[in-house]
């Protein structure tokens, strides 16, 4: 049997980069959660991935974004995101190619080029949503941006007083791979790409492990997606999922859980007019635990309010498992 080799991909970018979306077209399955919002990816999410004798440990991140004046919340998500570039052994930056890469990115992709000892691909996501034409153009600028970028750190490394820290991060390839996670081929050719950059080493997880989370976060997740999709523009990013109990009983799986928000008028809104919003949420989401856990599934929801649970350290652990960042 051929020598085993294991190792992990980091995936960053901003909000809404397509960093879910890639991770679970990879898995082949659902994990990561996914929405039009950006933000949705609130924890790391480790996702296994056997491509041949190589076990791929995928980790999803929270968008990366700036945070100065904004609650505990955005601090921890992007803390928990820069967090994963000491684990990785392959980080993929991603882009938007239909967005383009903005001053932003300069910012966050020349960090992650001066702080990550492994090799980087700039990853261009979505290709499938534009023309041809159009993303030529795109894909032009992008690769441009990159490079630029790229000078830009060496230049400032080669003049650190640091001797330790000398050159910017490899990149994988010279060019951004473009791709769209919709085309299985595409998706494929990055897992070979990523497999053949993997240490030797026993795998970490078994052949036929998804992730490390626990069952009940995963449901957890489900849950607060159809938050996302089903709620307005705001309310979404202060809303937590917490699942209070999990029992399977016969054929049938009974799951409980709170709807956190932290204001009144947002309980309001999440229930709608008499109860008919967090009826569409829970009928959606127990839809979506069925097909995830491949049983039937008795689903009831609670909302409640705590106020400012969004800035509180301790709130921030219990209802997003956010505790472990150091600020
Ligand atoms: N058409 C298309 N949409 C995509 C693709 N990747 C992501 N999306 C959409 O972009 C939005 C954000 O994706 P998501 O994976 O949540 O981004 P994240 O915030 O970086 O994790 C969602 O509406 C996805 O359906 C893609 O390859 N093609
Ligand atoms: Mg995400």
């Amino acid at each position: 049997m051929a020598e085993q080799k294991c190792g992990f991909v980091a995936l960053l970018g901003q909000p809404n980069a397509g960093k879910s979306t890639l991770m679970n077209a990879c898995l082949g399955t659902k994990l990561a959660v996914v929405s039009a919002k950006p933000q949705t990816t609130r924890n790391r999410i480790l996702g296994v991935c056997p491509v041949a004798e190589t076990q791929l440990l995928f980790l999803d991140t929270p968008g990366i974004h700036k945070t100065s004046g904004l609650p505990k919340l955005n601090q921890k998500m992007t803390a928990t995101a820069w967090s994963v570039l000491s684990d990785a052994d392959v980080v993929c930056y991603l882009v938007d190619v239909v967005d383009g890469w903005s001053d932003e990115d300069d910012a966050f992709f020349m960090r992650v080029l001066a702080n990550s000892g492994a090799p980087v691909l700039v990853v261009a996501t979505k290709a499938d949503k534009i023309k041809l034409e159009v993303i030529e153009g795109n894909f032009a600028a992008l690769a441009e941006r990159m490079s630029r970028c790229y000078a830009l750190v060496e230049a400032q490394m080669s003049e650190s007083t640091q001797p330790e820290k000398k050159l910017p991060a490899q990149l994988l390839t010279k060019a951004p791979l473009l791709l769209s996670a919709k085309r299985p081929e595409e998706v494929a050719k990055l897992k070979e790409l990523l497999a053949l950059q993997m240490p030797v080493g026993q795998w970490l997880y078994d052949a036929d492990d998804l992730t490390d989370l626990p069952q009940q976060f995963v449901c957890g997740e489900l849950i607060r997606e159809q938050l996302f999709r089903q709620l307005g523009q705001e309310l979404p990013y202060s809303a937590a999922v917490k699942v209070d109990r999990f029992e399977n009983k016969g054929t049938l799986t009974v799951i409980q859980a709170s709807v956190i928000v932290h204001k009144e008028n947002h309980k309001a809104m999440v229930i709608g007019a008499r109860g008919s919003r967090v009826k569409a949420i829970g009928q959606a989401a127990r839809e979506s635990l069925e097909k995830h856990l491949g049983r039937q599934v008795h689903l009831e929801l609670f909302v409640k309010v705590q106020s400012n649970w969004i800035d509180s350290d301790n709130l921030l652990a219990e209802y997003a498992g956010l505790e472990r960042i150091e600020e």
